[in-house]
């Protein structure tokens, strides 16, 4: 079958709550994927940041399938040998206490927020019912029904209530509304370090260091949303790091399963993450055993290839390359390690346009609020593909 017979079958027979490029893929290594006609693309958006390690990489298929030829699950109902190995390498490279697997991103985020109710009835002493939690205008923490609740994008809300009550939305970026809005019955705030469905928005520096600070005055669970961020994309293992801070709370996801398995997970010490008893929470695919394999090895994978140093030393390359093209369209170049947003001027005429004309060229972008170009290429990717793709990002950006 050729593209456009793909392209017509899931038009028929998939719901269309997607508008994708029309490239379909069918084959990819490294930061290299090819379509169904042959064509070799670049991978500029790592599926979000799920492919931190690169497509396919070799040692994780190794881990999937060794692991898929023993036992793929068990259910929690009984125990496998791969999640207790899981949580050790987990908290080894991570530095908290304990976690707790799930599946997709928003499952974790979901999770997060019942362990700050939680807290808040038991350790804090917030009467039953009362709990609030922050967040922050701009999010993107998934698409249940509960944190779209706290979407600021009527797109992703407005036909799909009613909602869930005790969320609390505040300017991102903005400390003092944060400790403007914090009352007695505040369990947590919930930020993204950057935003990357907002745009690639790095907040001022200071920013996490002052909600921190806050959360800790006001005996508030400071919750990282490092879903996107974290396991290396900005240059750090979490992008918190930047400002030399530890949230009590971290969900990740995509990168943790380098993109062969959903696999999600909050972290967390002892006496907030302990707090979960028998029956309270779950799933019958978290902590499964192949998905455990399959996240040790991705683990593994970032550890041993030193992708957090490379994401660092590459991004600062390739985002320094970035800002020197001159160009009529481009209003700001930002970003941290390999997790870089090209805002176009509001009369550039969208950023989708320039994801076309690049998908032409060879390499695959994907735009995000209608005026960023997102460029998040898998942390193996090295100089010379850098070097490759500069001229024609280049000829893009000088587009008519
Ligand atoms: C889609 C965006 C990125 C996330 C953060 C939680 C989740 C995500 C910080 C939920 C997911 C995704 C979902 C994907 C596109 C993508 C995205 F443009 F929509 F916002 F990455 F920028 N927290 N982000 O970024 O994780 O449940 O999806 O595993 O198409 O919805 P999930």
């Amino acid at each position: 079958m050729n593209t456009q017979e793909y392209i017509a079958l899931e038009e028929k027979y998939g719901a269309h709550n997607y508008h994708p490029l029309d490239v379909v893929v069918t084959k990819a290594e490294g930061v290299w994927v090819w379509d169904a006609e042959g064509n070799k693309y670049l991978d500029c958006l790592s599926a979000y940041s799920a492919l931190n390690q690169g497509h396919v990489h070799p040692r994780i298929v190794d881990a999937l399938i060794e692991q898929a030829k023993k036992v793929t699950l068990t259910s929690r109902a009984f125990r496998n040998d791969q999640l207790p190995l899981f949580y050790k390498e987990l908290s080894e490279m991570t530095g908290y206490d304990m976690s707790l697997p799930m599946n997709s991103g928003a499952e974790a985020v979901e999770t997060a927020l019942k362990l700050a109710r939680k807290w808040a009835y038991r350790v804090k002493g917030v009467p039953r019912q009362e709990a609030e939690i922050i967040v922050c205008a701009g999010n993107f923490h998934g698409r249940t029904i509960s944190i779209i609740t706290f979407s600021t994008e009527p797109l992703y809300r407005d036909d799909f209530g009613p909602f869930t009550p005790g969320f609390k939305v505040v300017a991102y970026g903005d400390a003092k509304a944060i400790e403007d809005a914090i009352t007695p019955n505040t369990a947590a705030v919930m930020v993204e370090p950057i935003q990357g469905e907002g745009g690639v928005i790095v907040p001022s520096a200071g920013y996490l260091k002052a909600v921190r600070e806050l959360c800790t005055k006001h005996n508030v669970l400071f919750m990282a949303d490092e879903i996107q961020t974290g396991l290396g994309r900005t240059g750090r293992m979490f992008a918190m790091e930047h400002e030399g801070v530890r949230a009590d709370v971290v969900i990740i996801g995509k990168a943790l399963a380098g993109g062969f398995y959903p696999v999600s997970a909050v972290l967390a010490d002892k006496p907030i993450l302990g707090l979960f008893q028998p029956g309270e929470h779950g799933s019958t695919f978290g902590g499964n055993p192949l998905g455990a394999a399959v996240a040790r090895a991705a683990l593994a994978v970032i550890r041993d290839e030193n992708l957090v140093q490379r994401s660092a030393e590459l991004g600062e390359y390739f985002m320094e390359q970035l800002a020197e093209i001159p160009s009529p369209h481009v209003k700001e170049v930002r970003g941290k390690g390999l997790l870089i947003g090209v805002e176009l001027k509001p009369e550039a005429g969208g950023a989708r346009r320039f994801c076309e004309a690049m998908k032409i060229k060879g390499i695959l972008c994907k735009e995000t609020h209608d005026n960023v170009i997102r460029f998040a290429p898998p942390l193996v990717i090295d100089k010379e593909t850098i070097d490759w793709a500069l001229p024609s990002i280049r000829d893009v950006l000088n587009m008519a």
